[in-house]
Parts: structure tokens; C-alpha cells; sequence
């Protein structure tokens, strides 16, 4: 089994952020002015306008799906197919676009709105006849300065994909741009559509959760769809994220994603043809994917059926809106963006639903060079990382003790970040009566254990100064694997935040510290382990390798670093491991 390391899922996280602030400020302002008895509990619902259909599966026959297209249509122009499109002898207007944009718009303008993307789904998939009275969806796209080429490409292709009598809209929401294309010359674009593609905008930037939660909150349909502004939906996409919901409104519906290509727009898989992957997490909450379990994977006979995950990226998603709604939607005091993801899922889970992935609906997304604008002044007065700040409130929420822990092993600069108050999420918690993590643990997030072990305990964190220089080591912000330097001791940020634990692993962030007499590298630490080589010798502040039986050592004039014989006296192996609370 392998696990990828998904940047997807920063850019979805960003995607998915700010939707539920405003939705949860304003679902609870309106269940405050209509309805004075207390929000609904979730033992409510099956009074509620929906219900489940809980017999109504899907069946696989030997015939064509009855929402399949009959016939594809071949046509030839830049894109087509999927195909990259190479720009030649325009490398200053793809340079303007990427710096602008995170992506090449220009190449995107020369692509056909309703361009052919290559059917990446199992063959299984086109034989599946789902129920008729799928529920009535809306899709809800954010945008803020998106290239306006491919946000209308994102609304073609829904447009195109879906079935007319199930799409009941889509929903637009500009949080606040200022591309000049963007305003009255959207307006008019989306008049095509007479009615059925709405849009509004927010008069002050908002963030993304904020603006989805608004567009939820604005939504009609039974169902919402959240998609990125930079996508393209393929064939047939879906009555197949419907069909769980439609069996139980309960059941949270995530696509599986494909790529493009950012600089040439080709359309591709992510995953290898007919492999399943699905959302987990490691002890520092990043966001990590691994193959389906045999656990998981035993329980369904076909690979294009839809399975359970214990979480997910974050942008793309379908949901009953009246149940994200009721559970809260998201919480409101999570930060501009980061840890939504898997507040919802922990939620989801916890409080008695489910999260399925759906083979059969492929969604294609553009993966950007870099985030093309700021959070402005969303994200200021609040000291530390954001995101680890909300992870913060995320875990506090919805862990027991012992889980906590592993994260602040992991994470243990957390301990001293302000959350802000979470008396509301516990309330929600206790008034839905969710289950333990334990239960999340053992049921549904089992497979979290294989890949990333419960954590020793921290002997040391901090900063790794060298006596002889002064200097401490660093990540000097490469990628892994690289080697680790050395700069002036600042302790902000994550690049000198390093922690050996009791197992002998000294790791920085999700890396692992690996050293022969030349060198000292980071790399991912290996699946499975928590261990390693090291030894903190408190008499003389050295180092120790194990293995080698060699001290850490900065080599004096080349300033490089590396094992070497130990000495007592050399003050360049003689190395502090300490943490400046108030730095961090
Ligand atoms: C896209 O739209 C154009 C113009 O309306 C049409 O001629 C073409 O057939 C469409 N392409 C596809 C693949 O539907
Ligand atoms: C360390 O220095 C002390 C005092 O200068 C000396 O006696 C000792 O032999 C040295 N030890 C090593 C291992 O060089
Ligand atoms: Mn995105």
C-alpha cells in the first residue's frame, strides 16, 4: 500500500474554508428570529422536508447506465480531449498568467468552454442505473479573481454533465474581486442560462468558509455540491454522488479527483487506473490518502462502488443541506482556512453519518503553481500559525485524551496557541450525543495506525543550537529529502522546530533526520515507524548516533554537517535542545 502526499488537499482545504463561517452566523441568526425553541437535534430530521430511501441501491446491468450519454462527440481545437495545449512563442503571456493567476489563463482562453475531457472512470461505471428521483442539487462555486475563462468552464461543463431535471442551479459567489472581467461582463455571460445560474456577491471580502457558508445558506436545492471555481466536471458525474444521499440524507459524497495540468491544461488521472484511494490523516493533521483497506474493500464486490472514508480533501463534496445545516454546518471559529476538513468528517462520523467516495464521479481540477492573492486582513491579530491554530480547536473538539496527546507530541508549539472558546462545539457535540474518537478510531480511521503509530512522548523540542557557533539547525525551507543546515537561531516558524522522542526519532514536522559522516538530511519519515538512531547525551550535550556510535558535528570551516568521532571537549558537538515559549 502506498500513501501520497496530496497538495491537493491544501488547495482544497483553502477551497472549502470560508463557506460555513457565514453559513453557521447566519443559520443561527435565522433559527434565532423564526424559531424559538432550540436548534433542531438530528433526531429531528426524519421529520424534516427529506427523507431516506434506505432500500433504493444502485444496480449494475448489462445494459447502458439510464443517465449515461448516448454518444460522444469528437471535436478537434486547442485542449480537446483533454490533450495539453503548448502555447509556442508565447512565453511572456503564459508568464503573466501564472504570476497573475497560479495558472496559464491564456492557454485556458484558446480552450473551448465546453471542451471533451477523456472518460477516466472504471468501464464498470457506465452500467450502473441509478434511482430516477435523485434528490434536486444545487452546486455551489466561490471564486474570488479567478480566470474568468476557466470559472465559466467549471459552470459549462455542470451545465453540460448533469441532468437538467436534477440540477436545480448553480450558485456563484464572488468574494469580492476586483478583475475588472469579473463584474458586469459576468453578469451578462450567465444570462444564457435564464436564471439557472445565479450570482451574488459578498461587499467585503469574506474568506472562503464565510462565502460557502453564504452560498449554502443561499442555496435551494435538497443537495449541495461545493466545487473549486477551476474545475471540469467529467461524464456522467452526478446521479452517482446523489444515489448514497438519496439512500441516507446522512451520507456525505466526495468525487474522486483528476488533475490538470495548470501550464497546459491536459486533463489526467491522479490515481492509477483502477485503484482506489481514500483520506486519512497523520498526528500533525496533515492531510494524507491511502489505499483502501482489504477491511474496507472486502465489504463491496465491485471497485466502481462508493466506500467509506474516514475523511476527505476538503473542496469538492456533496452533502443534504438541510443536514449540514443541522450539524452545524462548520464551526464558525475556525480561521480563514485549514482543519475544516476534517472538523466536518470528525463531525460527520462522530455524530452518526458517513463519508463515501465515489469511483464513479471524477471530477477534474486545476492544480495551481501557488495561491495567486492574500488572505488581506482576514487572518490578522492572531498570533501563531493559523492552521495549526485551528487543527487546535479541531482536536480539542472532537478527540479523547490520549489522541490529543499524539498531536501535541507532534505539534507541541499547539499547547501554548489560543483557540479561542469551543464551549459551543462541545454543546453541539453533547446535544448530538457523537461518539467517542476511540469509536472513529477503531471503526472507521483504523488504518491511520498502520502508517502513523501511536507517538512516544518528547524527551526534547526546541531549537538545536550549536555551542561552538551559536547557530541551530534548519530546515532552510527545502522539500524532503534534503540536508538540513544551519542558520541564527530565530525559533519562529517550523524550520528549527525539531523533537527527539523517546524512541530515538529526532524529526522536524513530518520529517525524520537522517545522518552519515557527511551529511545530515530530512526525509519522510518511513510508513509504519516512530523509532530511530538517536541519542541525547545530557553530560556533554552531544548527540549520539547509535548505530554509528558517532556525535552530531559541525564541521568548523566548511560549516557543513555530519557524523563524526565523539569528543567531550569539541564544543562543535555540543548542541542545546531547547523551546522559547514565547517565540513560538
Ligand atoms: C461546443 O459548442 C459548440 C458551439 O456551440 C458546438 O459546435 C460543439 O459541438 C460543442 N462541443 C461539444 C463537445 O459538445
Ligand atoms: C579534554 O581536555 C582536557 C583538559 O584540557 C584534557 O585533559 C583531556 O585529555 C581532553 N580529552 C580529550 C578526549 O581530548
Ligand atoms: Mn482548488
Amino acid at each position: 500500500m502506498r500513501i501520497t502526499n496530496v497538495r491537493r488537499g491544501r488547495i482544497i482545504r483553502i477551497s472549502s474554508v470560508c463557506a460555513i463561517l457565514l453559513l453557521l452566523i447566519y443559520a443561527l441568526n435565522k433559527w434565532s428570529r423564526n424559531n424559538i425553541e432550540a436548534q433542531p437535534v438530528i433526531s429531528d430530521y426524519k421529520a424534516s422536508s427529506y427523507k431516506s430511501h434506505p432500500d433504493e441501491y444502485p444496480v449494475l446491468k448489462t445494459e447502458l447506465g439510464n443517465f449515461e450519454p448516448k454518444d460522444r462527440i469528437v471535436v478537434k481545437g486547442p485542449g480537446q480531449e483533454g490533450k495539453p495545449y503548448h502555447m509556442v512563442g508565447r512565453d511572456n503571456d503564459i508568464a503573466d498568467s501564472e504570476s497573475i493567476y497560479g495558472m496559464n489563463i491564456a492557454a485556458s482562453d484558446d480552450i473551448a468552454m465546453n471542451r471533451t475531457v477523456p472518460d477516466t472512470r472504471l468501464d464498470e461505471c457506465k452500467y450502473w442505473h441509478y434511482p430516477v428521483n435523485l434528490p434536486s442539487t444545487s452546486v455551489i462555486i466561490v471564486f474570488h479573481n479567478e480566470g474568468f475563462s476557466v470559472l465559466m468552464r467549471t459552470v459549462h461543463t455542470v451545465i453540460d454533465r448533469s441532468p437538467p431535471n436534477i440540477l436545480h442551479e448553480i450558485v456563484l459567489v464572488d468574494d469580492y474581486s476586483d478583475k475588472e472581467n469579473l463584474g458586469e461582463n459576468l453578469d451578462k455571460y450567465i444570462k444564457r442560462w435564464n436564471g439557472k445560474v445565479r450570482l451574488i456577491r459578498n461587499t467585503q471580502r469574506e474568506g472562503l468558509i464565510r462565502t460557502r457558508s453564504r452560498g449554502a445558506q443561499e442555496a435551494t436545492g435538497d443537495v449541495i455540491v461545493f466545487l473549486d471555481a477551476h474545475c471540469e466536471v467529467n461524464v456522467n458525474w452526478l446521479p452517482p454522488l446523489l444515489a448514497p444521499i438519496y439512500r441516507d440524507y446522512r451520507i456525505m459524497t466526495v468525487p474522486v479527483i483528476d488533475g490538470i495540468d495548470h501550464r497546459t491544461f491536459e486533463y489526467r488521472p491522479v490515481y492509477q487506473h483502477g485503484t482506489n484511494y481514500r483520506g486519512i490523516f497523520e498526528w500533525g493533521m496533515l492531510y494524507k490518502e491511502n489505499e483502501v483497506p482489504d477491511r474496507e474493500s472486502n465489504l463491496h464486490k465491485h471497485k466502481s462502488e462508493p466506500y467509506k472514508s474516514p475523511t476527505h480533501a476538503g473542496g469538492l463534496f456533496a452533502i443534504n443541506r438541510q443536514y449540514f445545516l443541522e450539524i452545524g454546518a462548520y464551526d464558525p471559529g475556525l480561521l480563514v482556512w485549514g482543519g475544516e476538513n476534517f472538523e466536518l468528517s470528525f463531525k460527520i462520523w462522530q455524530c452518526g453519518g458517513s463519508i463515501e467516495w465515489v469511483p464513479c464521479s471524477r471530477v477534474g481540477h486545476v492544480y495551481r503553481a501557488f495561491m495567486p492573492y492574500s488572505f488581506g486582513n482576514l487572518a490578522k491579530n492572531r498570533k501563531g500559525s493559523l492552521i495549526t491554530i485551528n487543527y487546535k480547536r479541531v482536536i480539542e473538539t472532537w478527540f479523547d485524551e490520549e489522541h490529543k496527546e499524539y498531536f501535541y507530541t507532534r505539534e507541541p508549539t499547539a499547547r501554548f496557541l489560543d483557540m479561542g472558546d469551543i464551549t459551543e462545539q462541545l454543546a453541539l457535540k453533547d446535544r448530538l450525543k457523537c461518539k467517542e474518537f476511540s469509536w472513529f478510531m477503531e471503526n472507521v480511521a483504523y488504518d491511520v495506525y498502520d502508517k502513523f503509530p501511536k507517538l512516544p512522548k518528547n524527551t526534547h523540542w526546541g531549537m538545536v543550537k550549536n555551542k561552538a557557533s551559536g547557530l541551530c539547525l534548519d530546515t532552510m525551507g527545502k522539500a524532503a529529502p534534503a540536508y538540513i543546515g544551519t542558520s541564527s537561531c530565530h525559533g519562529t516558524g517550523h524550520s528549527q522546530l525539531f523533537r527527539l522522542n523517546e524512541a530515538g526519532q529526532l524529526g522536524v514536522g513530518e520529517r525524520c533526520v537522517e545522518a552519515d559522516t557527511e551529511s545530515l538530511k530530512q526525509a519522510i519519515c518511513r510508513l509504519g515507524t516512530v523509532d530511530g538512531p538517536w541519542r541525547y547525551e545530557e553530560e556533554h550535550n552531544q548527540l549520539i548516533h547509535r548505530l554509528h556510535g558517532y556525535c552530531l558535528t559541525l564541521q568548523a570551516h566548511a560549516r557543513t554537517l555530519g557524523l563524526a568521532p565523539c569528543d567531550p571537549n569539541n564544543t562543535y558537538q555540543k548542541w542545546t535542545i531547547t523551546h522559547q515559549k514565547a517565540n513560538w
